[in-house]
């Protein structure tokens, strides 16, 4: 049993075969509108502070949606925008180089791209300039139309890397309700980017003393203003008439909290009750709101972005080229596994029972196993099998890539 849909209070069994396609076409011909959250991490969801709603707007968009609760980051050096060329193509990324550098002059089976050839007009916004992370370049080959950057925006309020996402959400919707065909709208948002330095009037939130001035404050200050601006975005889609025929989704591109420095290690252990760990920090959201099905179905398949894509065409019912894309339909899929990409070795895996960390040094056998179930530590040779299947999948990915011209 993967999840509940909790409207119906019917179970939602999930077969782990192939069984036909669940949600299959739910949105077809809808405007598609992607928010990529900067720095959002699963934790937030329903997460309070000193009995303060961190993110109250969306957390009421999880529980009318379909909420991936084990959906992981699977991003490289190129970090944001690494999160996108895996999100948008179904294919890893590098890891010690940036995919939107190294893959820019391809043209790929991206979403945008499927998307025109279905009738689609394709739009992309970020509020930093369009050279950065040479989004400019392959935006295009990855089949946007076009790319509203720092350039061609209105530069009204700029704090952070970039415009608020108050002002992004503000200008996007002016853009996309004079679009008259079904329009895919891709948002990267960018103002809760690390160090999380906001406007003193957004800092909404009451912070411990103690948390003053630590990165887990600003953190929360600034995924609270984030959410602040997204609650707004949604209102204004629905007063502007987009929401009914819109699907949105949202998700976190990677962790904002790094469990490696260890002031946030041991503030987010104190405030979660746990270890945090890579596996609590890779952690990110993923949302699919669909407006007239007002959902509230949690789904436990463990995934990761590379899932992304073949999950939005079964749900818009497009038909595309899944050979040359290694991630899963998370809604149809027999299996529950994600391959950890970056800041821990390749081969790193979660699945339902295992989690497995390959050891920096290279030798496997000094690797960190673990029982997630059991909640105990494995030997190594248990966790061979998903190993070789995560790095299987990597490398089937650079074969797709190097074939792609
Ligand atoms: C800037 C933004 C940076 O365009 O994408 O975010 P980062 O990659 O540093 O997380």
């Amino acid at each position: 049993i993967f999840g509940r849909d909790q409207k119906s209070l019917e179970l939602v069994i999930f077969e782990r075969f192939e069984q036909g396609k669940r949600y299959r076409g739910v949105a077809k011909g809808k405007n598609l509108i992607v928010i990529q959250l900067e720095s959002f991490q699963s934790f937030l969801i329903g997460f309070h502070y000193n009995d303060q709603e961190v993110t109250p707007n969306l957390n009421r968009i999880v529980s009318q949606s379909i909420y991936f609760e084990n959906y992981y980051q699977q991003a490289g050096c190129g970090n944001t925008a690494d999160a996108e060329f895996v999100s948008l193509t179904s294919l890893h990324v590098p890891g010690n180089e940036v995919a939107y550098e190294v893959y820019a002059d391809k043209t790929l089976e991206a979403l945008p791209a499927i998307l025109r050839n279905h009738g689609y007009e394709t739009i992309a916004f970020h509020g930093n300039t369009g050279w950065f992370w040479n989004r400019k370049k392959i935006y295009p080959n990855l089949g946007f139309d076009k790319f509203y950057s720092l350039e061609e925006l209105n530069n009204d309020e700029i704090f952070g890397l970039g415009l608020s996402d108050l002002s992004l959400y503000k200008q996007a919707i002016e853009i996309i309700k004079r679009s008259n065909k079904p329009f895919f709208a891709f948002i990267v948002t960018l103002s809760s980017h690390t160090p999380f330095l906001i406007p003193e009037q957004y800092k909404m939130l009451t912070l411990d003393h103690k948390h003053e001035g630590t990165i887990f404050g600003n953190y929360l200050q600034s995924v609270h203003y984030a959410d602040y601006a997204l609650g707004w975005f949604i209102e204004e889609l629905k007063k502007e008439g987009i929401y009914e025929n819109s699907i949105i989704v949202l998700y976190g591109d990677h962790a904002g909290i790094q469990p490696f420095v260890k002031e946030n290690a041991e503030i987010m252990k104190e405030v979660l009750g746990k270890e945090y760990d890579y596996a609590e920090a890779f952690r990110v959201p993923l949302v699919i709101h669909i407006p007239k099905l007002s959902l509230n179905l949690r789904v436990q398949t463990i995934g990761g972005q590379v899932d992304f894509l073949p999950t939005m065409l079964n749900l818009l019912g497009i038909d595309a080229d899944q050979s040359k894309m290694v991630g899963k339909d998370l809604l149809n899929c027999s299996e529950s596994f994600v391959a950890l990409r970056y800041q821990v070795p390749d081969g790193s895996f979660i699945d339902e029972r295992r989690y497995f960390m390959v050891s920096p040094d290279g030798f496997l056998q000094n690797s960190f196993a673990y029982d997630r179930i059991l909640e105990k530590p494995l030997p190594y040779y248990e966790c061979l099998d998903g190993y070789k299947k995560a790095i299987q999948q990597i490398e089937l990915s650079r074969a797709i890539l190097k074939e792609h011209r």
